[in-house]
């Protein structure tokens, strides 16, 4: 297994805003999904607009700054190989490292359907036991190869009914067909992101207020007691 970080030309002035601050918003992204779906696809599609049609089984992290809302965003894409799914330690990385998945199944391979199931799974169980912060890590579910829908052996009810059983986002797309869907898929789970991250400063502020309270009345009832 490789991984390479490669990064775009301009990536370098483009990861400082016009007024030199940092970016507001940077997020880790992981595709996982069974062999063959079109993860490698997907990410280059995102990166290049493009569809090359081969795409060889390099592993690889990816870095990709873009504007959304005026806003600049820069993403890190681990676009993983499918084998590697197995091995235990490789996923716990893959958990740990990212701030959300898109979780690619193909709707011509039915197979690939039950991974992303078995993987929304694991990453729900793998984040409620490791975390202090109930919060799980936000989910795209993406059908590709629409396409191909006379091939069609997953509904797309059926996606739809995962994803919104396991409280993920939902698209089916086709990333030989258009650049589009696959925007869509990225920036909706940035947007989950960044809700999530709302959630989690919203829960430590909480804690931090109801910690004061606790000093300060804490305090005072000693100092009564004196
Ligand atoms: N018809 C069609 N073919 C696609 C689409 N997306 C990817 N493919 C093709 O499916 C095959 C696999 O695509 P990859 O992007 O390499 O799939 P992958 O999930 O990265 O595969 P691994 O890295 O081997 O796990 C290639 O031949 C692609 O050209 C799509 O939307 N429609
Ligand atoms: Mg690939």
């Amino acid at each position: 297994m490789v991984v390479r970080v490669s990064r775009r030309p301009g990536h370098h002035q483009r990861s400082r805003t016009m007024d030199g601050n940092p970016p507001k918003f940077e997020a880790n992204i992981a595709l996982l999904g069974a062999e063959n779906v079109g993860k490698s696809a997907l990410t280059v599609r995102f990166l290049t607009r493009r569809f090359i049609g081969e795409y060889g089984d390099i592993e690889s992290i990816y870095s990709h700054c873009d504007t959304i809302d005026g806003r600049e965003i820069c993403f890190n894409i681990w676009d993983s190989v499918c084998p590697q799914l197995g091995i235990a330690d490789h996923n716990n990385k893959q958990l740990q490292w990212a701030d959300g998945f898109i979780l690619v199944y193909s709707i011509c391979d039915r197979a690939s359907f039950t991974a992303v199931e078995q993987q929304v799974q694991r990453i729900r169980q793998a984040r409620v036991s490791s975390s202090k912060c109930p919060v799980s890590a936000p989910i795209v579910v993406v059908g590709n190869k629409r396409d191909l829908r006379h091939r069609r052996t997953v509904s797309s009810e059926e996606g739809r009914l995962l994803a919104l059983a396991a409280d993920c986002g939902f698209f089916e797309i086709s990333a030989a067909e258009n650049y589009h869907g696959v925007l869509l898929a990225f920036h909706g789970l940035a947007d989950l992101i960044r809700e999530t991250r709302a959630l989690k400063k919203g829960a430590a502020g909480i804690k931090g207020i109801v910690r004061s309270v606790s000093a300060v009345f804490g305090r005072r009832r000693s100092e009564a007691q004196d």
